[in-house]
């Protein structure tokens, strides 16, 4: 069998649930034989995109790299898993423009419980202005008009979640 190459993009506030939704992922995957390519935006930004902050041209340049790698391993027969807040309406369109298959995730939890979970105490000190332009409190994020997929992690379990997004792949012949 030759593998489809498609990149998943999971987009969404910090801590809606990216990062947990796309492990789960790649494990199931992983564990029937799929070649597979993780891009966290958390990691990413510590080589790939290392020096870039969270200005909205920063934001867009790790956008735009990210998306570059992510159609090299695309079109080369990988599925690529993409974490990354990437709250730009506009950067989403232009890579999945540019890589062509694409699966746009929304990773969907309302502001109030992505600030209750706080696992990393970033949306408290956003609150305080020791962090500034913190994505949801004085950033924006907009949302997906049409998403493949919208996981609303604050109503459903995350066993829920990675079936919704593999389903969607076995339904568009990637998987
Ligand atoms: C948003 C920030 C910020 C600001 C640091 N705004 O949830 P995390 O902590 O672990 O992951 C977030 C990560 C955001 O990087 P991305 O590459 O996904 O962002 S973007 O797509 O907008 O380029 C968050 C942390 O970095 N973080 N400062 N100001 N998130």
């Amino acid at each position: 069998m030759t593998q489809r190459g498609v990149t998943v993009w999971f987009t969404g506030l910090s801590g809606a649930g990216k990062t947990t939704i796309t492990q789960a992922v790649e494990e199931t995957l992983r564990s029937q034989g799929y070649q597979l390519e993780v891009l966290d935006g958390d990691i990413v930004r510590t080589n790939l995109t290392k020096g870039l902050g969270f200005s909205k041209e920063d934001r867009d340049e790790n956008i735009r790299r990210i998306g570059f790698v992510s159609h090299l391993l695309t079109r080369n027969g990988v599925i690529v898993l993409v974490s990354a807040i990437s709250p730009y309406r506009n950067m989403r369109e232009e890579v999945r423009h540019k890589i062509g298959d694409f699966v746009e995730v929304f990773v969907n939890a309302p502001l109030e419980v992505c600030e209750g979970r706080d696992v990393k105490g970033l949306y408290k000190r956003a609150r305080a202005g020791e962090i500034k332009s913190f994505t949801g409190i004085d950033d924006p994020y907009e949302a997906p008009a049409n998403p493949e997929v919208e996981c609303r992690t604050d109503k459903e379990e995350l066993s829920e979640s990675v079936a919704k997004v593999l389903n969607k792949l076995t339904e568009m012949g990637y998987l």
